[in-house]
């Protein structure tokens, strides 16, 4: 008996969808019981003015359907967005793992992605300031493995058993329902500043992380210390990342905010529109390796997620690959459906003791129970494993699988013993053998209570702009807060991270730093624990700075999928403009004509060209870069709309790159673009090569200090 009978290849998800997709295509309307249906205009009435009638099956079947359309959302990540993609393998681990997609490297694994916010309802707005989820579910051949990690590389809390005051805190407040997907309230402070554990993700949903440019932009991390094992048994500890191929990029936060209004679905879209336009995004899978007698020769615990390990410590070795390429067919069936759980692992692949890890083993199957309607919910096309499945599991709500014979027990000699078991071998599932020698005690490890170092190793290793913007984002959001005993706690807390960081908050929100506070800083604490212990203790230096914590990089990244908007109107300059646009397309850059009203403008050519968007339809913050050409009509048009001058002196603000080309200097001396004369990505009658340039470094943020005079 070999290992796995089957490979997979890129497409072996794909037709097994194919199995359970349908395309109306060239077929009559009918009932759910396939009777052709003649009139879906009218119910049956006793006369065309009468009531309608009981009997009518095809109102009742419709109306049915309809009032149970809906499913419970997620009680966390409910807005999401996903996608179809691939998993291929660089280079045999078989020293570390026997499972088969990662010693494997002929198999393309079909796999699919959720991203997601964690706090807000499923129809809220996508730059809410927030972790992301970044879900991936491997369809292997040795069954299914999903990797529940999020954008950060650690997690609020410690214990499981926290989960749910971490989530209740955040949500919006259950007398009100106030506010929708926002963290800036006073339950959620008040939890944060009384369990010290949570500072560290903290201050990563502070950062620029957490309002990402695009979700194709960001990096994701399996959190949590799993094991690797391979083939003679020997395990090694693993934590995973996720690479992103255009670099990491976040908006600002006056940014996010406008995009919220301007386009709710904006990192929904730019997702499928890249992958609609055979833009597909990637990711390379790193893994960092820990050999198990090393487990103890960290600052801090290896079982505790809400501790990282420095790259510059343990580096990312770089593993294998994940493209996205093919957008869902049905958002329900596959996005809203899928269910994903940290529980699902592979041979070759376990937990460790990491107490999160531990519970949210729990969690997931029994959440799936509510949410999907019951234990069948692997049988869902989207969640079906692509391996095959055979088992003694029998009925509830709404089995699919036919089984076939009388026998659904094992041992068995009815059915000839099958379905049998399998040895290690031949690819059975074993669990790590883990030593075990302790009392069973409810409490935590004091090996987990340093809550200050890694988040002042985070903040040591921003750069200035960074810091800027996580000093602005502590100051809105306490500022948003109400009690000032829960601010005066968060300050003392910023204050065993930073001083500087402390102090400059509370400058923003008008309170002094304490010196100190009443009672333990930690009060997440059993009754009768030892509340000492468990007290974070000073901040302690094990590495100066972590570079890879931070977005800064000299690196430029491709533009393709940049949002260039192009402001014109009648008569704007062809010659410019073609060249512009030519060598923008070249880069893959999407180039979009905005000028004051909808419809077709005529360039100096007389050639007409369809605007994509009118000027009161759009705004500034949806584009990364602004183009305007010359051309006297088009700039004298372009010159009387206030909403023009808004859009250049957001993009100035936001730090993008602009460039204006001949008589467009005039809107560029009557805009906030006249102070930049000298601002490398503010370009005057520069060749397109320059522009492109600019918006491949994202943002200039050298520029962002001087623009805090400009009101947009
Ligand atoms: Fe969780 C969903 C990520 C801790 C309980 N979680 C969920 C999703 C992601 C994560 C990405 C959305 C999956 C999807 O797109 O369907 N969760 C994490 C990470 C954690 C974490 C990275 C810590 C490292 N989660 C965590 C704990 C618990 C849960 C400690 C409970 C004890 N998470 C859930 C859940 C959800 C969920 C309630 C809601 C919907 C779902 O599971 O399927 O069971």
């Amino acid at each position: 008996m070999e290992k796995s009978t089957v490979k997979t290849d890129q497409l072996s998800k794909q037709r097994d969808l194919a199995n359970f997709s349908q395309d109306d295509a060239g077929h009559p309307m009918t009932t759910d019981q396939g009777v052709k249906i003649n009139n879906d205009a009218n119910s049956l009435k006793g006369g065309s003015r009468g009531a309608t009638l009981l009997e009518d099956f095809i109102l009742r079947e419709k109306i049915t359907h309809f009032d149970h359309e809906r499913i419970p959302e997620r009680i966390v990540h409910a807005r999401g967005s996903g996608a179809h993609g691939y998993f291929e393998l660089y280079e045999d681990l078989s020293t570390l793992t026997r499972a088969s997609f990662l010693t494997d490297t002929s198999q393309k694994v079909p796999i699919f992605v959720r991203f997601s916010t964690v706090a807000g309802s499923k129809g809220s707005a996508d730059l809410a300031r927030d972790i992301r989820g970044f879900a991936v579910k491997f369809y292997t051949n040795e069954g299914v493995f999903d990797l529940v990690g999020n954008n950060t590389p650690v997690f609020f809390i410690q214990d499981a058993m926290k989960f749910p005051d971490l989530i209740h805190s955040v949500k919006p407040e259950p007398d009100n329902e106030i506010p929708q997907a926002a963290s800036a309230h006073d339950t959620f402070y008040d939890f944060v500043s009384l369990a010290t554990e949570t500072l560290h993700n903290h201050m990563w949903a502070m950062s620029d992380r957490a309002i990402p440019r695009s979700l194709r932009m960001m990096e994701g991390f399996g959190i949590h210390t799993f094991r690797l094992i391979n083939d003679a048994g020997k395990a090694h500890f693993v934590r995973f990342h996720w690479k992103p191929e255009l670099g990491v990029h976040s908006v600002t936060w006056d940014e996010a905010l406008k995009v919220n209004g301007a386009d709710p679905d904006f990192h929904r879209r730019d997702l499928w529109d890249a992958i609609e336009s055979g833009n597909f995004p990637s990711w390379e899978l790193g893994i960092q390796i820990i050999p198990e007698e090393d487990e103890h020769k960290f600052d801090f615990d290896l079982l505790d997620a809400t501790k990282l390990i420095p790259e510059e410590m343990v580096p990312v070795k770089i593993v294998g690959k994940m493209t996205l390429d093919r957008n869902p067919d049905n958002f329900f069936a596959e996005t809203e459906q899928v269910a994903f759980h940290p529980g699902h692992i592979v041979p070759g692949i376990d937990f460790t003791n990491d107490p999160l890890l531990q519970g949210r083993l729990f969690s997931y199957t029994d959440t799936q129970l509510s949410r999907l309607g019951g234990p069948n919910f692997h049988e869902l096309p989207i969640n079906r494993s692509v391996a095959p499945v055979h088992n003694n599991q029998r009925d509830a709500q709404m089995r699919t699988t036919i089984n076939k014979g009388k026998v659904a027990y094992h041992p068995n000699s009815m059915a000839g013993g099958c379905p049998f078991l399998s040895k290690i071998a031949d690819g059975g599932f074993s669990s790590y053998e883990e030593r075990i020698d302790g009392n069973k005690v409810r409490a935590r490890s004091a090996s987990f209570s340093d809550h200050f170092s890694q988040p002042a190793l985070l903040y040591r290793s921003l750069s200035n702009w960074e810091k800027e913007h996580l000093i602005g984002a502590y100051t809105f959001e306490l500022g948003k807060c109400t009690i000032d005993p829960i601010k005066s706690r968060m300050l003392y807390l910023l204050d065993q991270i930073d001083h500087n960081l402390a102090q400059r908050v509370a400058e923003g929100i008008g309170l002094p730093v304490p010196s100190e506070i009443e009672g333990p800083i930690n009060r997440n604490v059993g009754a009768d624990e030892d509340v000492e212990a468990q007290q974070p203790g000073k901040a302690k230096i094990y590495l100066e700075k972590s570079p890879t914590l931070s977005q800064e990089t000299s690196t430029a990244y491709p533009i393709a999928t940049r949002q260039i908007a192009v402001l014109v109107d009648n008569g704007f300059d062809m010659d410019g403009f073609g060249k512009m646009q030519a060598a923008l397309l070249a880069e893959k850059a999407i180039v979009k004509l905005i000028a004051p009203k909808g419809g077709v403008i005529t360039c100096s050519k007389g050639m007409e060209h369809k605007v994509d968007a009118a000027l009161p339809t759009t705004e500034s913050v949806l584009f990364d870069a602004v183009y305007i050409p010359c051309g006297k009509e088009s700039i004298d048009s372009l010159a009387k709309q206030g909403k023009v001058f808004k859009f250049i002196n957001e993009a100035v603000k936001h730090c993008k790159a602009l460039a204006f080309e001949g008589r467009a200097k005039e809107l560029f001396e009557k805009s906030a673009a006249k102070d930049f004369r000298d601002d490398k990505a503010i370009l005057l009658d520069d060749e397109p090569q320059k522009f492109i340039a600019a918006i491949a470094q994202h943002r200039n943020w050298d520029r962002e200090p001087k623009t805090m005079h400009i009101a947009v």
